[in-house]
């Protein structure tokens, strides 16, 4: 049957349909490959692309700063709790929160928040014995992005925090102060972000290096207008005390539970909570980095401000007051040995010495629920060598 009909001339134009009908179907084919391609191309590009910023926050994230060779780029075996996985998944968590950060882009469009923020209570019924429970306030935890951050939602903060508290083995401190925070700074409308920062063992505890390391690591996430540095076991007890910066560094405690609630210790006094813009802060050149373990970082800091022709101010004396949750000294907190000596020559070595030449490697950045986690570790002697002279002062008694 098929023979007799390739003879016939409508078979003959039978054959010409199919021909043209087969490539007419093969251009089509032609065409979907190239516009799979163009699909496949697209997206590979994407890919890439995504992955460049993912790794570009690994790497942030995992970064060292300052003078440490690539050869202590590992993480210490001695950091309990500490992988390598930590960095992928820090990565993670970054990338929420710049999906958080993006999805703020238009706040400028809200109000100014009032001067007066109108929901505050004034004096807190805080106690040194607050458990977790009392303290806790769901709702407020809930309105927290990555990391521990919050921005009102009804109008534009007049103010951009950045809490960083120094830390090392305090958890049930920790663990109250965040939330406490939480709820008053949300009552201040504040926009804030809590940073704790860490010190990896065996270093002797240097709560100034953590605040430097800390100021630095706030201002690579986000532009803050306010530093805030912050003890972990001082609660304030009035929210009249706003977390807010001023034209002058501010000592924001007036007296505390640990000093009787009788004013501050001496006239000098500037330990606890202190605030400073990144202008203020920079100025001063920070907090020393040298007073490894136990006293007089903040009588250092309290000089620098005076040298650098600044004061510090306080709240009215009843708003300025804190509850101290109770501790003993910790073993890896000696009295500094140096202190006596290092708060005689403050002004000789202010500007090599604080928060723009600081030397510490990051062992991690996680963004955690109530708070961005920063864990650094430091050589005590790389970073006395160059300042031996001024440690040499003869010591007390
Ligand atoms: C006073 C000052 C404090 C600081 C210190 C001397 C007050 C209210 N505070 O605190 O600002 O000047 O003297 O260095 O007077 N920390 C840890 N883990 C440690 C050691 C210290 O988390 O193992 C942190 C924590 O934030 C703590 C802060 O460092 O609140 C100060 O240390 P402290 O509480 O042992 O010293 P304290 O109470 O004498
Ligand atoms: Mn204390």
């Amino acid at each position: 049957m098929s023979l007799i009909l390739l003879n016939s001339p409508d078979s003959h134009k039978m054959m010409q349909k199919t021909e043209s009908s087969r490539t007419c179907i093969q251009n089509y084919k032609n065409m979907l490959l190239v516009l799979t391609l163009i699909v496949v191309v697209i997206i590979a590009v994407q890919m890439y692309l995504q992955g460049c910023q993912c790794m570009m926050q690994m790497y942030k994230s995992c970064d060292n700063t300052n003078g440490f060779s690539n050869k202590s780029k590992e993480i210490p075996h001695n950091v309990p709790g500490i992988s390598s996985k930590l960095c992928a998944d820090t990565s993670k968590n970054v990338e929420h929160l710049i999906a958080h950060t993006s999805s703020r882009q238009n706040r400028s469009a809200l109000p100014l928040c009032p001067e007066q923020p109108p929901h505050l209570v004034g004096k807190m019924n805080i106690k040194p014995t607050i458990t977790l429970q009392e303290v806790t306030n769901e709702e407020s935890l809930r309105n927290l992005s990555y990391g521990g951050r919050y921005a009102p939602p009804y109008c534009q903060a007049r103010e951009k925090t950045a809490i960083i508290i120094p830390y090392r083995d305090r958890k049930e401190h920790i663990d109250i102060l965040v939330r406490h925070l939480h709820t008053v700074l949300q009552r201040q409308q504040l926009e804030y972000g809590i940073y704790v920062v860490e010190m990896a063992l065996p270093t002797q505890f240097n709560r100034g290096l953590l605040a430097n390391a800390g100021v630095r690591t706030a201002r690579g996430i986000s532009s803050y207008t306010c530093y805030i540095i912050h003890d972990v076991d001082s609660l304030m007890t009035d929210d009249r005390n706003l977390y807010r910066c001023g034209s002058q560094p501010i000592h924001f405690m007036t007296g505390s539970t640990k000093y009787k609630y009788n004013g501050i210790p001496y006239p000098g006094f500037h330990g606890g909570i202190v605030g400073f813009t990144p202008e203020q802060y920079k100025t001063v050149n920070g907090f020393s980095n040298l007073y490894f373990g136990w006293g007089s970082e903040d009588d250092d800091l309290g000089i620098r401000v005076q040298k650098s022709g600044m004061i510090f101010v306080r709240p009215k004396e009843e708003i300025g007051m804190y509850v101290a949750l109770p501790h003993v000294r910790d073993v890896s907190n000696q009295e500094n040995p140096n202190s006596y000596g290092l708060v005689r020559n403050v002004s000789a070595r202010q500007m090599q010495d604080g928060v723009e030449t600081i030397r510490f490697k990051r062992f991690a950045l996680e963004y955690q629920q109530l708070y961005t986690w920063l864990l650094i570790g430091v050589k005590e002697d790389v970073i006395v060598k160059k300042f031996q002279k001024y440690l040499e002062f003869p010591t007390r008694g």
